[in-house]
């Protein structure tokens, strides 16, 4: 994928830092195409003769990154999925990605801007563990993920801060990192969103 056409942004933020719900709104206001890689590795875990399914289930359940073959695989293809349905006899100039929950270990993100695209920019949402354990466990009442249970979300948060966050730390130390609080209302932080990618983006 160039980058001449091809505009990736990771999203990034512990879990339950409202990554997915405020990817929902940048899609419908700001025309970013949204891949989730954790809804992706689901996906792929319940596709009848899947290879990975067993593998996925039991990574997901412990909070551990599943080996990024995997995940960089269902991210490329999911590319290039769209990218060839928005083909025809106008195709678009330009393809823009929210990439949610990726890259969480230093080797998937090396090996995605190095195979897939490299990234513009990388959104993270700063949110305290308290609050994101709340809204885990609260959503966990009805959400039926295998991971939204107080043993999971435990080593997701472990997982996030010794695993996560270094890549994090990474990109910020190359000034690549849009940094937004996250513990206000979804609106509220939807708003600062905007306005940073703004400053950034220049639209
Ligand atoms: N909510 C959201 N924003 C709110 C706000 N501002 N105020 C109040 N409530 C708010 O939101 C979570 C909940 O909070 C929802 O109920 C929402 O309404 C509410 P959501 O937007 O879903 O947050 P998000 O950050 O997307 O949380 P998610 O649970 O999806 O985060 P994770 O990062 O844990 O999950 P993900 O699906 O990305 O990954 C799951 C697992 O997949 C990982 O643990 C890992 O095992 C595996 N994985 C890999 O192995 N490799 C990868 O590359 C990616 C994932
Ligand atoms: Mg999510």
């Amino acid at each position: 994928f160039s980058p001449d056409t091809t505009t990736v942004i990771f999203v990034l933020g512990g879990p339950g830092a409202g990554k997915g719900t405020q990817c929902a709104n940048l899609v419908q206001n700001h025309g970013f195409t949204h891949l989730s890689a954790g809804d992706l590795l689901r996906a792929e875990q319940d596709r009848p003769g899947s290879q990975f399914g067993q593998l996925i289930r039991d990574y997901i359940k412990d909070g551990l990154i599943v080996p990024m073959e995997v995940t960089v695989q269902l991210l490329e293809n999911a590319m290039a999925d769209t990218i060839r349905a928005a083909a025809g006899p106008s195709p678009k100039k330009e393809h823009r990605f929210l990439i949610d929950g990726f890259p969480r270990k230093m080797d998937q993100a090396f090996k995605f801007e190095e195979a897939v695209c490299p990234a513009r920019l990388v959104l993270f949402y700063d949110c305290p563990e308290a609050v994101m354990e709340a809204r885990l466990l609260e959503r966990g009442k009805t959400s039926g993920r295998s991971d939204d249970n107080a043993e999971s979300i435990r080593k997701r948060f472990r997982t996030f801060v010794d695993t996560s966050m270094p890549v994090v730390d990474h990109y910020d130390s190359q000034g690549r990192v849009v940094k937004v609080d996250a513990t206000a209302a979804p609106d509220v932080v939807y708003k600062k969103t905007v306005e940073e990618l703004k400053k950034k983006l220049g639209d």
